[in-house]
């Protein structure tokens, strides 16, 4: 068994839990922060079998899209002088991690 964690931008978390739901995939969404732009993402947990592991990337590639966003940046020319710039930066569609599970077991 596999747990996927996959962490999405908040406009796409819908329609990749529908799609995942659909195709019999149990989810968990946690509502979660980056650590760069210091804006909410969501993060999936989604327990599966191995075989199914394809199909789940699958999916949630099928429902995400890459964005930019644009970030307030500081410069600093060292004279004491700094200026603010904007920074785009390309977020998305997914970060997805897959991992081992050694024991599963529902109490
Ligand atoms: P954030 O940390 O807010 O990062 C948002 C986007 O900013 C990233 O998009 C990347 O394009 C850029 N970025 C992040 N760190 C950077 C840095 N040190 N210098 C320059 N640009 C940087 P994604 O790569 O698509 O990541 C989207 C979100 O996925 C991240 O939000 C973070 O929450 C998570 N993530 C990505 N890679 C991860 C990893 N290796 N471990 C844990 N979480 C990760």
């Amino acid at each position: 068994m596999k747990l996927i964690t996959a962490i999405v931008n908040k406009e796409d978390s819908k329609p990749v839990c529908n799609s995942l739901i659909k195709a019999g995939f149990s989810v968990t969404r946690l509502a979660t922060t980056g650590g760069f732009l210091m804006a909410g993402n969501m993060t999936l947990l989604i327990g599966t079998e191995d075989e199914k592991v394809d199909e789940c990337i699958g999916l949630i590639a099928g429902c995400c899209k890459q964005r930019t966003e644009v970030v307030p940046s500081t410069a600093s020319y060292g004279i004491g002088v700094a200026t603010a710039y904007p920074l785009q930066v390309t977020v998305g569609g997914a970060t997805v991690f897959v991992t081992n599970v050694e024991r599963f077991e529902k109490l």
